[in-house]
């Protein structure tokens, strides 16, 4: 019988977004998301989850495609009301999505685990695939830049990511534990595949890989591990990715990125304009178009990844 799960590392909008073309060429129960949750942080008293509710709202149907994160056909009278109140306005939650944020802090209050949560809201929202925060533990991504150490959504959104970047650490990954479904996931002998989506590794997937475990558990997997590149020629699609690995003095580039991954990587995709890179790079290479735009983009890139994967078996 042919492994069947898929187990997708996904953090920001471009992990989304290929999550999203993963949900629709697999069966539900075939695909398992896990969630970075370094971006997390608590905000006008409520616990907030970026990289889980993009990944819902985008398996949901229900993201902001302009944006690429909240949600679609929003309304903004919380935000206004909030600013004419004097309150913190850099953040923003519209009508709609501050409903997650308030019943998500109630329920962790009353002692709920994130990821029961998660699997309720996602329950609630009929997303089949299962989304799994990387950890039940509080990890926290954190940036020492010219304008010293700032949390990551100050960084990421207040100061919008203008700060020269010096150092990246995840605070709490040495003490959390890894969700153990995403462990179990990996030790199981049903595994088709682990996919590394194209997440910004630094602030997406490199908190990931910062639990106790995952590395070693993703290197000794029987599965292929199978990473698709954030970067196209040398630019990131979205967000700071670039800009950091010149802050951090790496050439920006999609062989930059796998080095980011070491020996990790059976598979690696990057996109078709990148075929240079293809020559010095270890793992082996897929070129495809990686740039996805429309729904037919994620779910063709989806396939290409799977092929990938498929073929290193
Ligand atoms: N990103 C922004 O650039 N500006 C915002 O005001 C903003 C609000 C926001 C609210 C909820 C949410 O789930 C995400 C939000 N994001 C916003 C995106 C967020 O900062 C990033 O998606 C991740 O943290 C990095 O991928």
């Amino acid at each position: 019988m042919m492994p069947n799960l898929v187990l997708a590392l996904s953090g920001g909008i471009g992990g989304a977004k290929l999550a999203l073309g993963l949900s629709r060429i697999l069966p539900a129960r075939d695909l398992l998301i896990v969630a970075n949750t370094g971006d997390d942080f608590e905000h006008l008293g409520l616990a907030i989850s970026p990289d889980i509710d993009t990944l819902m709202y985008a398996l949901a149907g229900l993201d902001n495609q302009e944006l690429g994160w909240g949600r679609r056909d929003e309304t903004w009278s919380f935000m206004e009301t909030l600013a004419r109140l004097g309150g913190a306005d850099w953040f923003r939650l519209g009508d709609r999505d501050l409903a997650v944020h308030v019943e998500r802090t109630r329920r962790l209050r009353l002692g709920e685990t994130l990821s029961a949560i998660t699997a309720d809201f996602c329950r609630r929202l009929s997303i089949g695939p299962r989304v799994l925060p990387m950890s039940d533990d509080p990890v926290r991504t954190r940036l020492r830049t010219e304008e010293g150490w700032l949390d990551f959504q100050d960084y990421f959104v207040r100061l919008r990511c203008r700060p020269r970047v010096r150092e990246i650490i995840f605070t709490g990954a040495a003490e959390a534990r890894a969700q153990p479904d995403f462990l179990t996931a990996l030790l199981s002998e049903q595994l088709r595949a682990v996919v590394i989506c194209p997440s910004n590794p630094f602030i997406s997937v490199e908190p990931i890989l910062a639990l106790p475990g995952v590395r070693a558990a993703i290197a000794s997997c029987q599965a292929p591990v199978i990473a698709v590149s954030p970067i196209i020629a040398g630019r990131a699609v979205k967000g700071p990715t670039a800009k950091m690995m010149i802050e951090l003095g790496i050439t920006p580039g999609a062989a930059s990125v796998a080095e980011r991954y070491g020996n990790l990587l059976d598979g690696y995709v990057i996109d078709s304009n990148d075929a240079a890179e293809a020559a010095n790079l270890g793992p082996h290479v897929t070129l495809a178009p990686t740039l996805m735009t429309t729904l037919a983009d994620r779910e063709r890139l989806a396939s290409v990844v799977l092929e990938a994967a498929d073929a290193l078996r």
